[in-house]
């Protein structure tokens, strides 16, 4: 972005000593936040928060909690690989209706589109930065309707992220979404997430058939899980990292958990072939089934809240 857009951000609503929009990679505009409890940064492209580092209980930065690859991209139409990809208004693959359609792009467009930023306030220990994205005649290309997007990041001891959809047009729609988490860890082959024991899922790995979980979650081979019907709170155990990770999610009826393990890694040029040990991907969603369906001025919105607790 040129120095003068980066100035007049800043201009509106830089934070001294808090908040400040800077040059990020190839030079893609991101919010950089620093409080007393914790730093991240936010990309412009995408709204993509790309790193989140509470402080510990003595009061040192924690390793990130986020996730992101080095071999990531930082371009316009392409997402960043790691950190928390935006899937809306649609997640997974979607094929085109007609057969001269352009293509679809895999988890909607939200992810590769630049955002808005619409405010960025101190509240307490915590900044809150507001990002948004509204249909266009270009979105209608690819999806033919009216929407509304706000995307609500609030960075403090925890990191609060509400993303908030509403039908702008005069007829109803329905989308699907998911804040796609890369929950960073120490060794993937060595977590385990408790929560959702006894639930019921899609294992995208085996045609989608329906399964029920048996106890926690561990990473022994490529992992890409759809738990249906659950609003359950998740903790993800990282004994190399030696702490734990929770999240909790409001307003989501699926939850999502992916980790492409050694062979699924190296199919992605954007990710180095040993980074699939470094990550978890657990994902607050509302997917397949469980699609949102809005009627003209409703909106809803997804709520993810992470919080990381280092062990003594
Ligand atoms: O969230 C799981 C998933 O849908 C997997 O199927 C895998 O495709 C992953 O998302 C990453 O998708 P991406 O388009 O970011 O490469």
């Amino acid at each position: 972005m040129s120095p003068d857009s980066i100035a007049a951000l800043n201009a509106r609503h830089a934070l001294p000593g808090l908040a400040a929009i800077i040059d990020g990679a190839n030079g893609l505009p991101k919010i950089h936040v620093t409080t007393p409890a914790a730093s991240a940064e936010i990309y412009l492209h995408g709204a993509h928060v790309t790193s989140w580092r509470p402080a510990a209980p003595n009061g040192k930065a924690q390793d990130d909690v986020l996730f992101l690859s080095r071999q990531s991209h930082f371009a316009p139409g392409k997402a960043i690989r790691g950190g928390i990809p935006i899937c809306f208004p649609w997640f997974g693959p979607k094929s085109a209706k007609l057969p001269d359609e352009p293509s679809l792009p895999q988890h909607g467009f939200a992810r590769t589109t630049a955002w808005t930023l619409d405010a960025i306030q101190h509240h307490g220990d915590a900044v809150l930065v507001v990002l948004s994205l509204a249909s266009t005649p270009a979105s209608h290309t690819l999806w033919p309707h009216d929407f509304r997007a706000q995307y609500r990041v609030t960075i403090g001891a925890q990191l609060i992220l509400q993303l908030e959809v509403t039908n702008t047009g005069a007829a109803p729609f329905t989308f699907t979404e998911a804040l796609h988490t890369y929950h960073h860890v120490g060794d993937a082959t060595q977590v385990r997430i408790a929560g959702l024991d006894a639930t019921h899922y899609l294992d995208n790995r085996d045609g989608l058939r329906e399964k029920t979980q048996h106890g926690d979650i561990t990473f022994s081979a490529h992992t890409d899980n759809i738990y249906l019907d659950t609003t359950a709170s998740l903790t993800l155990h990282d004994p190399a990292l030696a702490r734990t990770i929770t999240i909790d999610k409001q307003h989501s009826s699926t939850t999502v958990v992916w980790n492409p393990g050694a062979e699924g890694a190296s199919a992605l040029a954007d990710m180095a072939d040993e980074e699939w040990q470094y990550f978890a991907c657990i994902e607050a969603s509302n997917v397949r089934n469980f699609a949102i369906p809005l009627d003209p001025g409703q909106s809803h919105t997804l709520t993810a809240i992470l919080r990381s607790q280092p062990h003594p």
